[in-house]
């Protein structure tokens, strides 16, 4: 069969195995039809639970203590309570002797190194109390309760409603309830041979305002109480054309949440990799919330904050800030479904560049291999893979092919045949090799819970293993939640058995985590052999994710829809990964399924322009939709999109190494950066990249204005006329939306006042071509005359930033002065030493008076000052040289690597 039939044909399969194309929701569970579930949600158990006072034990940073359940005597569980730095307050609760799971390779491997003794421990009768840095936690013994207090107010308390329940092993009875044992969900049985295991968390996060995070679903950023509703839901599934707003839990889970108020924002983290479902109470007190996992144990992190930010650095010193990403990740890329042959690639790679429109990468779908037989090229539509990729790169640019978990059962295909003699597969639960259904047919899959079989998998992407591989082809794993087309939901049996005979019920939501570990390690040997022992940055796209997959490398949201509701609601998901630890991500820019009109896919590329990961993807049933396609308005506008990415990305890759330092989101929701100003909290519309651009996007067509919600504590600049929001900071409870009007040619985009941004504003082809360009910096004055921002530059592709072969430089503006230093290195970090012979070709600075003429006289650390050529205005500088807003200095070639001041002087009157 023709590889374009076989995968309608696979597709017809998957039509009736789903019944029909479409969203169906009767065909994932809800909490009714999961019985741990069921049996658990909003159910009280009074004050059954209780710490036994006697069995405290107290060493350095750990106490311990018994925790007891009236309703089952014979039942001692293990309490551990241990102190990181920073006030982070772990919590575990085990069952001694049970043998549950506890999730390992997520939390970073010297955090118990980290540990800090517990300080003013005291107890009595009642309760056991001690501090931990800001924090401040007292565990109340009956009922049992535990409370983490900042500031000397509680922020956080587990089992204030009394839901805390935790079911014990035990042995089968015939009087046991309908679904403790084994259960069945359509027609698929689920055996349980362990029984019921469920863990039920009661937390409550007394005086907050919102509660952000467990992503993934297509949902709002605040997230909505359940009552009434369906509870969230944490299993990483492949959900066909999921709705835009559901509570449905999509291909990814991280079970961590924000609870933020003005003044102090905190975290919780359960690291648990099983099936979960969340309760969100508005009570009085402030958001209550119940989270019920179906096995494990309870592994619970308290993160104090009090900031924002402190609790993304809390939340990366636990699992890992992200990786950073090579200079190439963060540009353009382009995919389909799919380019079909040698000839379409090369056409499409020349349609960039015919039509001056920067693009990074072109990626390969399914339907380049030889029958979804992963790593191989169908040769009558791919027969020089080498030699294209070859050619794609004498331009600077990469390519891409997906890799995805299901293995082809065929006895001549070599990578199946040597995981199946190695025992590399899961099992089912008889011990035979798990056999299910996918794109190429019968398959199995690997089971990368074993280290052995992730360094095996990695191995397979050395270049004379995966023949037809070049040093500049990347991965993307797909359909690694796992997605089964004939299995429970879409994905495996939890039955189906792991490495150490753990069930796949135990390790569902990591699955995706592990495939993804795997093949990244793989491309970073494959880097070590290509360019020694600074290696080569991995770039593998996951679908599937889960907490520390930002350690491995971007995710993307999946199957949207080409409509403007899935325009919209990617920026709450976006924004939501980003607080939860994982900002490399995207959405398919145009939408995946469907034909999106020429105003949808020209507004999408202008928000696009500011997701983290960009990349334009669609249906193999859809019509082609490069970017020249739709006329030339169209093509005008969606370069000048793609060109406004390119100029910001020194400003995105400085983003990134602070993601890579400290954790911070690079996407970020309004209350990040505003976190006392409560009329932004649910703002999900607008966003922030980084601190200093506020992005107002168009989300619907016809739109002739947008009301952008500039918090009112900052000046604001408009990004194409630099002209200055506001005359003088507002009131406080003033309305803070200025009425925008909009045209076709683009968003509106804010600098904020107080914030230096680095661009590179030459037009070039791909980032290898901007990489020697001279920067502008964008200095946009807060009310006081003052601006502050860095710029991070390193080879943009190895591991040598590690070596301290960087350069990380300040630039602050006060007094009328600009100086350039060294950034201070961030703690961890080896000092930049790379000498870098970059330079800045030009400033611009707005907010400065008007009425005046400006000039600017360098001062280098070492030599003469100089005169540079300062004036108002400049359409060099992408401004309207109408509006005069800006002092535009034409700076020749001022180093970056160098320490220098520029001073502004008043240079009389403006002539006018
Ligand atoms: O590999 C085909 C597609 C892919 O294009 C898409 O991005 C993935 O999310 N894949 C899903 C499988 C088929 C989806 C209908």
């Amino acid at each position: 069969m023709r590889p374009a039939r076989q995968a309608l044909a696979a597709l017809a399969v998957l039509a009736l195995i789903t019944g029909a194309l479409g969203f169906k929701e009767h065909e994932f569970k809800k909490c009714k039809t999961a019985s741990f579930c069921d049996r658990n949600r909003g159910q009280a158990r009074g004050g059954t639970y209780r710490v036994d006072p006697a069995s405290l034990a107290l060493s350095g940073p750990e106490l311990r203590a018994a925790l007891l359940n009236s309703a089952a005597p014979g039942v001692a569980l293990n309490l551990t309570l241990r102190a990181y730095g920073g006030g982070v307050v772990r919590l575990i609760v085990d069952e001694p002797g049970a043998g549950r799971y506890h999730v390992p390779d997520i939390l970073l491997p010297d955090l118990e190194s980290r540990a800090e003794d517990w300080q003013a421990a005291a107890s009595d009768r009642g309760a056991w109390r001690a501090s931990a840095g800001p924090a401040a936690v007292e565990l109340s013994f009956s009922p049992f309760k535990l409370t983490l207090s900042v500031g000397g107010a509680p922020a956080a308390v587990v089992n204030s409603r009394s839901l805390f329940g935790f079911e014990h092993r035990r042995n089968k009875t015939d009087s046991d309830p309908a679904g403790w044992w084994d259960e069945t969900f359509l027609s698929h049985p689920d055996s349980k041979p362990r029984g019921p295991e469920a863990i039920s968390l009661d937390l409550a996060f007394p005086g907050a305002a919102r509660v952000y995070g467990i992503p993934e679903r297509a949902t709002n950023l605040a997230l909505a109480p359940t009552a009434g509703a369906e509870p969230y839901r944490l299993y990483n599934l492949d959900v066909f054309e999921y709705l835009e707003h559901s509570p449905f839990g999509l291909y990814g889970s991280i079970p961590f949440m924000l609870a933020h108020r003005a003044g102090l924002t905190v975290g919780a983290f359960w690291l648990n990799a099983a099936e979960m479902f969340v309760d969100l109470e508005t009570t009085r007190a402030g958001p209550a919330t119940q989270w019920v996992a179906e096995s494990g144990a309870l592994d619970l992190f308290l993160l104090p904050g009090p900031g924002p930010a402190d609790v993304a650095a809390q939340y990366a010193a636990l699992t890992g800030p992200t990786a950073m990403p090579q200079m190439f990740a963060i540009g353009y890329h382009q995919c389909r479904w799919n380019y079909k042959d040698e000839a379409d690639v090369a056409e499409v790679d020349a349609g960039f560049d015919d039509h001056a429109i920067p693009y990074d990468v072109i990626w390969l779908d399914i339907e380049h291999t030889v029958g979804k037989r992963y790593m191989t090229w169908d040769s009558s539509l791919f027969p020089d893979p080498k030699k294209m990729q070859d050619d794609v790169a004498s331009r600077g640019r990469k390519m891409v092919t997906i890799v995805d978990p299901h293995v082809k059962r065929d006895a001549g295909y070599p990578i199946h045949k040597e995981a199946s003699e190695k025992g590399y597969y899961v099992r089912n639960k008889d011990g035979r090799e798990f056999d299910g259904w996918c794109w190429p047919g019968s398959s199995s899959y690997l089971d990368v819970t074993n280290p052995e079989v992730r360094s095996w998998w990695a191995q397979q992407f050395a270049l004379d293993k995966y023949q037809g591989s070049t040093p500049n082809l990347y991965i993307w794993n797909d359909m690694n939640e796992p997605s089964v087309f004939n299995g429970p939901e879409v994905t495996m049996p939890k039955d189906a058995l792991h490495h150490g005979d753990w069930e796949h019920r135990d390790i569902h939501n990591i699955f995706g985590y592990y495939y993804h570990l795997a093949t990244s390690e793989g491309l970073a040997l494959r880097g070590r052999a290509v360019h020694g022992s600074d290696g080569d940055r991995p770039f593998v796209l996951s679908r599937a994710f889960f907490a520390g997959t930002q350690r491995v490398g971007p995710i993307w949201t999946g199957d949207n829809a080409a409509q403007w509701s899935h325009l919209k609601v990617s920026i709450p998901m976006l924004l939501t990964l980003g607080v939860t630890g994982l900002p490399y991500s995207g959405a398919d820019v145009g939408g995946f399924f469907g034909n999106p009109d020429v105003e949808l896919l020209t507004r999408w590329y202008q928000v696009g322009a500011y997701y983290p990961f960009f990349r334009g993807h669609a249906h193999l049933e859809t019509q082609r939709r490069e970017p020249w396609l739709f006329g030339d308005d169209a093509t005008a506008r969606i370069r000048a999109a793609i060109r406004g990415r390119y100029a910001l990305l020194p400003y995105m890759y400085t983003l990134f190494r602070h993601a890579n330092l400290t954790g911070a989101p690079v996407m970020r929701p309004l209350w990040y950066e505003f976190p006392s100003n409560a009329a932004v909290f649910e703002e999900e519309a607008a966003f922030m990249l980084g601190p200093a651009l506020l992005v107002a996007p168009v989300l619907a067509a016809g739109v002739d204005h947008v009301d952008a919600p500039l918090p009112r504590e900052s000046q604001w600049y408009e990004s194409v006329s630099g002209q200055a929001m506001r005359a003088a900071p507002p009131a406080a409870g003033a309305d803070q939306a200025v009425r925008v009007g909009v045209h076709m040619e683009g968003i509106p985009v804010f600098y904020r006042g107080g914030h230096i941004v680095p661009r590179r504003d030459r037009p070039r082809r791909s980032t290898a071509q901007q990489a020697r360009d001279p920067f502008t910096l964008v200095v946009a004055l807060d009310w006081e005359g003052s601006a502050k921002g860095d710029l991070y530059v390193d080879d943009g592709r190895s591991f040598a930033f590690r070596r301290g072969i960087y350069a990380h430089r300040s630039f602050e503006f006060e007094g009328g002065r600009l100086r350039c230093a060294a950034a201070t290195a961030a703690a961890g970090a080896p000092p930049g030493r790379l000498s870098t012979d970059l330079a800045i070709e030009r400033i611009v600075v707005l907010g400065l008076p008007q009425g005046r003429e400006w000039e600017a006289i360098l001062t280098p650390a070492a030599g003469k000052p100089r005169r540079l050529p300062a004036a108002r205005g400049g359409a060099d500088a992408g401004l309207d040289p109408k509006q005069g807003a800006a002092v535009v200095v034409r700076a020749g070639r001022v180093p970056v690597g160098a320490d220098w001041e520029i001073e502004f002087r008043e240079a009389g009157p403006a002539r006018s």
